[in-house]
């Protein structure tokens, strides 16, 4: 018989195809869910090849949960990234092991003798280093605690996913906030408040029966940026939430969760008593309320027995509180505080208050309402407070609250949805803005009292610390909705660990781990993330604007707004455009605002000529002409400003665009059709910003 190559390759032609799809199978698709978490072979031969040289095999030699969770990931992780199955060692016979553990769970990272050190960095801080065990060289990853050496682990991790070197390393990192959590405003029928990703990832009616397997892979993902808590429900909160039969769903999420460090917490209806167990009342001076919490909180230690505590939105759009009774917000947050305590809980009550008879300006609220409580709140309760006074906007100044609060912690809450930053649509990126906001000063005792070092408890002591932030999770398959809007969540979580992170470094990480490390799509994606936030504020509400946005949905600009409801919900009322000019004046000789920052910011803000450019608006009343320090008069700035957010979106989608065929085509596509319609909507909001304010300035758009 003579060998025909045709015949033999059509004979084969089957199992050829088979072979094709296999391998395609095997190959993961980029529909976004691995987030930054993607463990691809490391793509640069060089650094491929010393990695290799530095990791053969992992030893761990405790047993707890969360062992087990780093020592699974370690493996996935490094069995990706290095292209070769990483095998489980019981002493360190070779070079290259990674010894990760503690000193109590672990007899050889005993013998290095590092408990000092560890004791130091905190049950969360970790040591990875460089060091020779029983004559080999290895890298030891070392914490106090399981929880230190699973952060530690993937601190590791994400040095090789964004290529930096392994040789001689020796790194110490410890958080510098206690709480570090995500709040999700999730309803019990699965909508998400305020959610642009889809549905609640808490499917209650399958709880606690069946746990969605997804769950372990947002826990991966949090623990990977060092979150330790999340509140499960909306602030606008469903009793139901306490009762037994919820309680059981919550505890099995919560073992899911435990291994990975996360805690659970829940949003705590007030009148919760009232509305579940029939009391007459809620009052928290009421003995039988103080024994309903008191019974309550038994009950929920008995079911889990690590729950966090109670975040609480009291006397605000609607919700209960102690001001139904005539009590004040520290007797309320007291009477929970006071039921936690014995087990170790705390509270986070909301200092998100407006109630219109306080002050005309709603600005001047909280701070109003808090200031005074200071120093009569419990040991085992935070003051939470929004980043700004007015409501997630796209900039404000820094709520007054920080810094004035010498003896009550208080807690920073941001948002990641982006509920009014474009939702799932725009791509904005919130780093810068988060760091403006750490990094503005407070002067609350002296220069140099940023919010950071107050929220880190360094200026006033605080025994405890955190923040929080309004999750843009949900069940979309990339979690977000936006690819972008991952990095939100990711940046949050950096954030909350050292508030003194810079943007670009984390956008930078961030993109190594999600986009790949190509030095030209590093630097362009970069340099998109890096722009996108101020854009926005250009094209929505430049120079120190705010609440521009429409009714209820928060999407687009609808300056002109007027909400029947309430006048502090109408655009209107912020805006406050009139013949004279626009702006709301919130100097001495307006609603005194100024006066509750600390000097010299009070004069700095006060006078229109120190005032920051980017704040104006929201301190003052800034006439149509109004010499601007560029030279122009305001009505051309505020044109200038509209004008320059349009032009960057353009300049995004044009650097996006030279990515195509750099980047994985799925996840290209997504981010292309969503800056089509960022485009779209930035021309759409600048012209009706524009035309709006031209009703008023009855000025002249300069000829283009
Ligand atoms: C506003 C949201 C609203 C929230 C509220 C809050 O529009 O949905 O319930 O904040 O933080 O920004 O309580």
């Amino acid at each position: 018989m003579t060998f025909s190559p045709v015949a033999f390759l059509k004979h084969l032609k089957p199992f050829l195809a088979l072979g094709f799809l296999l391998s395609c199978a095997t190959v993961q698709a980029e529909d976004g869910y691995r987030l930054w978490l993607r463990y691809d072979k490391v793509d640069d031969p060089v650094l491929l090849t010393s990695y290799r040289q530095n990791v053969s095999a992992i030893l761990v030699e405790g047993t707890s949960e969360t062992e087990k969770v780093l020592q699974e990931e370690l493996k996935k992780a490094l069995g990706g990234l290095l292209d070769r199955e990483v095998s489980l060692a019981k002493t360190p016979g070779e070079n290259g092991t990674i010894v990760v553990g503690t000193p109590s769970t672990s007899p050889l990272i005993a013998s290095l003798d590092w408990s000092k050190e560890l004791e130091a960095l905190g049950p969360e801080g970790y040591l990875i280093c460089s060091s020779s065990l029983q004559g080999h060289q290895t890298i030891v990853i070392a914490s106090a605690s399981p929880i230190g050496a699973l952060y530690g682990s993937f601190h590791f991790l994400r040095l090789i996913q964004t290529h930096q070197s392994l040789e001689n390393i020796h790194i110490t990192d410890q958080p510098r906030v206690k709480l570090r959590l995500l709040d999700h405003w999730d309803n019990l029928d699965g909508t998400i408040e305020r959610g642009y990703a889809g549905k609640s990832l808490w499917k209650w009616n399958e709880l606690p029966g069946h746990v969605d397997p997804r769950l372990k892979d947002y826990a991966r993902a949090n623990a990977s940026i060092g979150i330790n808590g999340a509140v499960l429900n909306n602030v606008n909160s469903n009793p139901l939430f306490l009762t037994k039969e919820y309680l059981l769903k919550i505890a099995a999420i919560a073992s899911v969760f435990r291994p990975h460090g996360i805690k659970v917490y829940l949003s705590a209806n007030f009148a919760a008593p009232k509305k579940i167990d029939k009391l007459p009342t809620s009052d928290p001076l009421d003995p039988k309320v103080i024994q309903w919490w008191k019974d309550k909180a038994d009950e929920i230690y008995r079911i889990i027995p690590d729950f966090g505590g109670f975040l609480v939105k009291a006397n605000s759009e609607n919700q209960s509180g102690p001001q139904d009774y005539g009590r004040t917000h520290a007797q309320g947050a007291n009477l929970l505080a006071g039921a936690l305590a014995p087990h170790g809980g705390i509270v986070m009550w909301r200092s998100f208050v407006y109630n219109q008879d306080v002050d005309p300006d709603r600005i001047n609220r909280a701070y109003k309402e808090f200031v005074p409580l200071d120093g009569k709140f419990d040991k085992n309760v935070l003051v939470q407070s929004k980043n700004g006074a007015l409501d997630f906007q796209p900039r404000e100044p820094f709520a007054p609250l920080f810094g004035a609060m010498k003896k009550t912690p208080l807690l920073a809450e941001l948002q990641i949805t982006q509920e009014y930053l474009g939702h799932s649509t725009h791509l904005v990126y919130l780093g810068p803005m988060w760091e403006e906001f750490f990094k503005s000063d407070t002067f609350s005792k002296g220069p140099g009292s940023t919010v950071a070092k107050v929220v880190e408890g360094g200026i006033f002591p605080y025994s405890l610390t955190g923040i929080s932030g309004v999750a843009n999770t949900g069940s979309d398959r990339n979690w977000c909705g936006h690819p972008f809007a991952q990095a939100n969540w990711y940046a949050f979580g950096r954030f909350a660990w050292n508030p003194e992170s810079s943007a670009k470094d984390l956008a930078g990480e961030w993109t190594r781990q999600t986009w790949g490390n190509d030095p030209r799509t590093v630097s362009t994606v970069v340099s998109m993330m890096m722009t996108s936030r101020e854009a926005f504020v250009n094209y929505t509400c430049p120079l120190g604007l705010n609440g521009v946005f429409e009714k209820d949905l928060h999407y687009a600009p609808d300056p002109g707004m007027v909400d029947p409801r309430r006048e502090d919900w109408s655009a209107a009322y912020y805006v406050r455009a009139d013949e004279k000019g626009l702006g709301f004046d919130r100097t001495r000789k307006g609603s005194k605002n100024v006066d509750q920052y600390y000097p010299p910011l009070n004069d700095r803000f006060n006078n229109i000529a120190t005032c920051p450019e980017e704040l104006l608006l929201w301190f003052h009343h800034v006439p149509w002409d109004y010499k601007m320090k560029s030279g122009l008069n305001f009505w051309l700035e505020l044109y200038h400003h509209y004008g320059i957010g349009f032009e960057k979106v353009i300049n995004m989608r044009d650097q996006w665009n030279e990515l195509r065929g750099k980047v994985d085509d799925e996840r290209y596509q997504q981010v292309d059709q969503k800056l089509k319609l960022q485009v779209h909507d930035a021309k759409e909001w600048k012209t009706l910003c524009l035309k709006y304010f031209q009703t008023f300035s009855h000025m002249p758009f300069p000829t283009e």
